[in-house]
């Protein structure tokens, strides 16, 4: 790995986080590969030489669990859905150079090698611990067999994450009243020994590796706090058959052999990265692209995931990566999440909008693409909307970059036959060089809003241009600067096509085609946005078509329906799975206050004036209240809930006399009281002035 500025000498590798096997693909897993996907063409269309991989997680409990529902193998299982996924990816142009999976003969070698390796350089202990067990099933209960409550935050938990609160990874035996997933009954816990990685071997390794990490700030700033506290050991093994065996005695390696130990899926998972980029190579040859160069040696490591694994890739991995005397990341790009109506999907409720759904719909895949990689920062959760999506491909990609691509195109075909025998003006040259770029550092600055906004913005330029000069009347009176405005415009489209191709891939293959530009666009070079197009071409074809208000409507309708039984599906059961909010009702308070203790909270009616997120943190928001003597700066934990350009005008309830507090640096200054997971702000029902006391 190297600092200097993409491209670099070395090959670069871009991997997503694996999907589970284990159910059908919705939009909130396509942010990932979409993104991906785009930032790796990105890589490659500044001339880094690039891989994209990714693999079917097919080990571990989520695994086990669903396929145990099923009544089918877990091999089975697994494979169902790995066959699926690698169907669906190339629908939506997510085009891997290898799509492998955890349980092949590549990667089973490969973690087994990984291990031996930790086993070698003395980084594996093994510990007496306590594991969770179903005395019913007289079975132990593995991470997603048991859960319970979380030892750090006190919200409902799965065995090894806290997938509701403060998403860190727990370790057998630290859930509280672990519940076994199997029966319900209360889970016991029993001795047992396992082997661990020593976490602690690198923490010194790990802090530095984090100063030199690039990518999201939510990245390189949560990992700070594990770091930099007491890292507990990594327990690698887990009392299951399915899944990786720990590499036992037979094997040569000095371990020792253990009956049902498999490896933890969070030891294979991210070793898939490695083995599937060793699947490329074995397909192009070593002297195409070297995945022990990539590897082991000096390649650019860039990780896509979503924001609830950062621990495990900012942490776990590039300590398994040391261990093995293995290269470490350069960046991870951690994504928000897809919600609707502000929560998150769920693929058990049927809270979703499926891929399978998009590709039944006849909007292009690259539209999609578009609306998902572009509509947002990274780091940020988005909200799914059809309005928004219609909304964003009529106007910037049909009214705008559609629109001027196909005016140009056409008057250039009808009164010149293609591209009109003149130089570019040195105005539009300069243009589409700042184009350039503005593109390269956005690829610098891992900035994929940045990255698709450049044709856009090129296509604005072109319009204004265009319609400023009015070539249609020039073409009797002033020919000559007929053709001049034409032919910038061409170059105009041309470079479009070659810098909107990340995220618009197929889109911009066929625009290459209509100029009659031989090979593909994704082979032509970035400087090629600067080269005249064929002299003659065909009569255009429009890019996009537009997203009809009739197709939204039903759309609207069929998610309007799907999330209210969700929703009616979620107050009947108390069961609840605990994919969206999904919290028993807490216990009411044993003791009691006085009304003295009541009077003494100054609690009142407020207004938001403004609100702005907090840098670095992904759910703060510095509101300013209107609180009737005064406006006060709070800082709120509602980024994630609420839009936050919705926020001002909302009138709130606020506790004055709360301690002041400082958050991420920004004073608070009292408290906005909101309820629940969702944090649905408390209002007032009529419309008691700015300053009313609540009583
Ligand atoms: N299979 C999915 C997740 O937790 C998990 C990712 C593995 S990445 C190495 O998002
Ligand atoms: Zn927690």
């Amino acid at each position: 790995m190297s600092h200097q500025e993409y491209p670099t000498d070395s090959p670069a590798v871009v991997t997503v986080g694996l999907p589970y096997a284990n159910g059908d693909l919705h939009v909130g897993h396509l942010r990932g590969y979409v993104c991906g996907d785009a930032y790796a063409r990105s890589l490659r269309r500044i001339g880094q030489q690039t891989a994209f991989v990714c693999g079917s997680d097919m080990h571990g409990t989520p695994i086990a669990v669903n396929a145990a529902k099923e009544g089918v193998s877990p091999e089975e299982f697994a494979l169902e859905y790995h066959e699926k996924y690698e169907a669906t990816f190339p629908k939506f142009n997510v085009d891997f150079d290898n799509y492998g999976h955890t349980h092949d003969e590549t990667n089973t070698e490969m973690t087994k090698s990984f291990v031996r390796s930790w086993i070698d350089n003395d980084h594996v202990i093994e510990k007496e611990i306590q594991v969770a067990w179903d005395t019913e099933e007289d079975q132990p209960l593995p991470d997603r067999f048991v859960e319970g409550t979380c030892p750090y935050c006190g919200e409902h938990a799965r065995g090894d994450e806290c997938d509701e609160g403060c998403q860190r990874h727990l370790e057998p035996g630290e859930i509280e009243n672990p519940v076994s997933t199997l029966t319900g009954n209360p889970a016991e816990y029993r001795t047992r020994e396992h082997k661990f990685l020593k976490l602690s071997d690198f923490q010194e390794y790990l802090s530095g590796f984090l100063d030199r990490l690039e990518g999201t700030d939510n990245a390189k700033n949560q990992p700070r706090e594990w770091v930099e506290g007491d890292l507990q050991d990594l327990c690698i093994t887990r009392d299951m058959e399915w899944g990786i065996d720990y590499p036992d005695e037979t094997d040569g390696d000095g371990g020792t052999t253990e009956e049902d130990l498999v490896l933890y899926v969070w030891v294979d998972a991210p070793i898939e990265y490695v083995s599937s980029t060793k699947q490329y190579t074995e397909r192009v040859g070593a002297d195409t692209y070297d995945w022990e160069q990539v590897w082991k040696d000096d390649g650019e490591i860039v990780h896509v995931i979503g924001r609830d694994i950062i621990q495990h890739h900012t942490v776990f991995w590039p300590a398994m990566l040391k261990g093995a005397a293995f290269n470490e990341p350069r960046s991870i790009l951690a994504t928000g999440f897809v919600n609707i109506d502000g929560k998150a999907l769920s693929t058990s409720r049927n809270r979703a909008v499926w891929a399978d759904e998009y590709l039944d719909t006849d909007f292009h895949p690259d539209l999609f693409r578009y609306y998902i990689v572009t509509g947002s920062g990274l780091e940020k959760d988005v909200d799914f909307s059809w309005d928004r999506f219609a909304e964003r491909v009529n106007g910037e990609l049909v009214g705008n970059l559609g629109n001027f691509v196909y005016r140009s195109l056409l008057f250039a075909q009808r009164n010149y036959d293609g591209t009109p025998d003149v130089e570019v003006s040195d105005d539009v040259r300069e243009r589409i060089q700042q184009g350039i770029e503005a593109f390269e550092a956005a690829v610098n600055d891992y900035d994929l809003r940045g990255i698709g906004q450049v044709a856009i913005d090129l296509a604005d330029y072109g319009n204004e241009y265009i319609q400023r000069n009015e070539p249609w009347k020039l073409t009797d009176d002033d020919p000559e600067r007929a053709a001049q405005v034409i032919r910038d415009c061409v170059q105009l489209s041309k470079a479009c096509a070659v810098l909107m191709q990340p995220v618009l891939p197929e889109t911009a293959e066929s625009l290459w085609t209509q100029f009659g530009e031989d090979g593909q666009i994704a082979d032509a070079a970035l400087e090629e946005a600067l080269v005249a197009p064929p002299a003659e071409f065909d009569a255009p074809d429009e890019l996009f078509s537009k997203v009809e208000d009739e197709t939204v409507a039903e759309l609207n309708e069929t998610l309007r329906d799907r999330v209210e039984t969700a929703a009616a599906e979620s107050d009947n059961d108390t069961t609840d799975e605990g994919e969206d909010t999904n919290m028993d009702i807490e216990p009411l308070a044993d003791e009691r206050i006085s009304f003295d203790d009541f009077e003494a909270l100054d609690i009142r009616v407020g207004q938001i004036e403004s609100a702005e997120p907090i840098e670095d943190s992904d759910k703060l928001v510095k509101l300013e209240v209107d609180i009737g003597h005064e406006v006060r700066q709070v800082v709120a934990g509602i980024q994630q809930l609420h839009d936050v350009d919705d926020l001002p005008g909302t009138k709130v309830v606020l506790l004055a006399n709360m301690e002041k507090a400082e958050l991420f640096g920004v004073e608070s200054n009292g408290m906005v009281l909101a309820a629940g997971e969702e944090a649905d702000l408390l209002t007032t029902h009529e419309d008691a002035p700015v300053g009313t006391k609540v009583r």
